[in-house]
């Protein structure tokens, strides 16, 4: 079996290697802090602060944070860092050489923190645009994602996992706990076309447009040829579980806009855009429901945008209604 460190090697130059080190690293750390669930030091439940988008941010939050954000900026290759939990990008002291800035969710799915449900770190990579030399600009942040040279998550559950492209196919790594290493069990992954699940929040149901209820009626309501149901409803709450689930058993995973929420819940530059990167290189794509999550130019570092992602057949089916 292939170890992170050997692909890496292999697939991409050594300053995208070393970045994905220092992510590994740190993914060590929290991988065991979430894993204790109360046993180590005391770090579960609310920190009582609100993020950069007003939630409500758990201990957990903030400690990945901390710990993604001190292995990054020491890795060397990176000149700054937007995180969900801060409202501004970072500049990296000292790394103004470094040719790349990474966008990251620390700890997606903060509500399952508590409940030792999977939870999860996403993280996009760019070539930034300003010149290397000097401090890097809000601009370097607001790249389309297709502009992307790596993209990953961390999945923290039973086992923990990383799924990341380079740009060559979408690779899984499992975590070899006592080695403290990833080890490849599965390459140029492809999602499954058509898909068994899909994924929403249907308590919002009510407040769906008109043509997301009709494809969440398609979903109830479709039937196979001998009769039983095609699909099947199941939502964790967390996206990189959801989508991890989906990408390979096949699926759906939507969150639209809602009354509550106009343009969705998650976001665009470090959700929306590494998540579609990602589903892109398994063979299906993503969109907000109307254009290409990967061509949307982002204004704000923190805009929200909705999200349908999946595979291709059951994207087609949500975007027809769409
Ligand atoms: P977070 O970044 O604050 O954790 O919020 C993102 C999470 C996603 O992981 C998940 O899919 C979604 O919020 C769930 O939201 P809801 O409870 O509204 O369905
Ligand atoms: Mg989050």
């Amino acid at each position: 079996m292939t170890e992170l460190n050997e692909f890496l090697a292999s697939e991409s130059n050594a300053a995208i290697a070393s970045i994905f080190k220092a992510i590994e690293q740190a993914s060590f750390i929290v991988s065991k802090e979430v894993s204790y669930q109360g046993l180590g030091a005391d770090i579960l439940g609310a920190q009582g602060s609100e993020n950069s988008t007003g939630d409500q941010q758990q201990k957990l939050d903030v400690f990945a944070d901390h710990v993604f954000e001190r292995a990054l900026r020491n890795c060397g290759s990176v000149a700054g860092w937007a995180s969900e939990e801060a409202d501004e990008f970072v500049a990296f002291e000292g790394c103004e050489n470094a040719e790349y800035v990474i966008a990251i969710d620390p700890l997606d799915g903060s509500s399952n923190i508590d409940v030792n449900v999977s939870i999860g770190t996403i993280f996009g990579i760019y070539k930034r645009l300003s010149p290397t030399g000097t401090t890097v600009q809000l601009q370097d942040f607001l790249q389309p994602g297709r502009n992307q040279v790596a993209a990953g998550y961390v999945l923290y559950s039973v086992s923990t996992q990383m799924v990341l492209s380079t740009g060559n196919g979408l690779h899984i790594f499992t975590l070899e706990p006592y080695k403290k290493q990833f080890h490849r069990v599965a390459d140029h992954v492809k999602v499954p076309a058509d898909g068994k699940c899909y994924s929403i929040n249907e308590v919002n149901f009510d407040d769906f447009a008109p043509a997301l209820k009709d494809f969440v009626q398609y979903c109830r309501d479709k039937k196979q040829e001998n009769g039983k149901r095609k699909y099947t409803g199941r939502y964790i709450g967390s996206l990189c579980a959801d989508f991890h689930r989906n990408l390979i058993k096949g699926g759906i995973y939507i969150y639209p806009a809602t009354g509550e929420a106009p343009n969705g819940k998650l976001r665009l530059v470090y959700e929306g855009n590494p998540m579609t990167y990602l589903m892109a290189q398994a063979g299906g794509y993503g969109t907000d429901g109307v254009q290409d999550i990967l061509e949307i130019v982002p204004t704000q570092l923190h805009q929200k945008c909705p999200l349908y992602i999946g595979s291709p057949v059951m994207m087609n089916e949500a975007m027809k209604q769409a």
